[in-house]
């Protein structure tokens, strides 16, 4: 593949056995997440129905891949078969609306908003706001903005005012766990959100086949231009877009690619279990990271290359930034 410059800093060995960072700055080690306010009474389903969401058929897949296209480290194979019941998935991520109707009724509030501040990505941030603020070594495009939050995504006097339909973001795996439980669901497993984004087509690169833009037409919102320099946009959207931008999937999923990573219930490996087919399989029982998959709007072919379907990466479940959000799924 081509990775382009920036390829080396997902080179080294010491991420190989750890997740990177590539487009998913994590917190500090050391800022330990404050403890989450949890629902204690049964959790409600608020929207009285399956409304929003796909029954996807149970049965068998072929996850993940053997190409050479992903990044060393990122465990997108070896191929294994996995058998999984049917299930029920959300065709879109949470939006805006959706996560400010679970504010209101619990008064949750976010990581973000507990360590009083996230990760916005440089290029929105005004010159004056941009200098000055601490961003990692290794992605310094993420620059870590005091008082942004999920309701002011680049920081304050920001808000998101017309962008109620798009996924809400700068929330944190335990943010999203939290919705889910209120919502009465929980996130999908890394198992699950694969088979629904493939979209019962077997071993294709996206969830709509082989090619990025099929007869020329747009299918994600991912960086188009020379990352981190130029989106040009091409696709519609600079940042986030609407939930429901785009065609679906093979099930009725949109924007499985690109748009913003979704957190999975899993816990981050790249020992996956040899014994076929693994019947659904949760990932591991501990561990520091929590998957992440699909890419987001920044995500670009000479970067990361993590939107095509099997790209896989992880990030603290504290972390959070304001190009990653979710969606859930629901056992039947
Ligand atoms: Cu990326």
């Amino acid at each position: 593949m081509n990775q382009g410059p920036l390829a080396p800093v997902h080179g080294g060995e010491a991420e190989r056995h750890a997740p990177t960072a590539c487009c998913t700055p994590a917190r500090s080690p050391g800022r330990s997440a404050p403890s989450l306010r949890l629902l204690s009474s049964p959790p409600v389903r608020h929207d009285g129905s399956a409304v929003g969401m796909v029954m996807v058929p149970g049965g068998e897949f072929l996850m993940g891949t053997n190409d050479s296209e992903g990044l060393p480290g990122d465990g997108e194979g070896p191929i294994r078969r996995v058998r999984l019941e049917p299930f029920l998935i959300d065709t879109c991520a949470v939006t805006n609306d959706a996560f400010a109707r679970f504010v209101a009724d619990t008064g949750h509030v976010t990581e973000a908003e507990r360590f009083g501040w996230s990760y916005v990505f440089a290029g929105f941030l005004p010159a004056a706001v941009r200098r000055g603020v601490p961003r990692p070594e290794r992605t310094p495009w993420w620059c870590g903005v005091t008082g942004a939050a999920w309701s002011r995504p680049e920081g304050p006097g920001s808000d998101v005012t017309g962008r109620g339909d798009h996924p809400v973001v700068h929330v944190s795996w335990n943010d999203a766990a939290a919705y889910a439980a209120w919502a009465g669901k929980r996130l999908p497993t890394e198992a699950e959100w694969e088979y629904a984004a493939r979209g019962s087509l077997e071993q294709k690169r996206y969830p709509w086949g082989d090619e990025l833009d099929p007869d020329s037409t747009y299918r994600c919102n991912i960086w188009r231009g020379t990352f981190p320099a130029k989106n040009t946009a091409a696709d519609g959207f600079r940042g986030t877009a609407p939930v429901d931008a785009f065609e679906p999937n093979g099930y009725g999923l949109y924007n499985t690619s690109g748009n913003v990573w979704e957190w999975c219930a899993d816990w981050w490996t790249t020992d996956h279990p040899a014994q076929r087919p693994l019947a659904d399989p949760a990932g591991p029982a501990t561990g520091t990271a929590k998957v992440i998959r699909g890419g987001s709007h920044l995500c670009h072919r000479s970067y990361c290359n993590r939107y095509r379907v099997a790209a896989r990466t992880a990030n603290t479940p504290d972390s959070t930034s304001g190009h990653a959000g979710f969606r859930c799924a629901r056992s039947v």
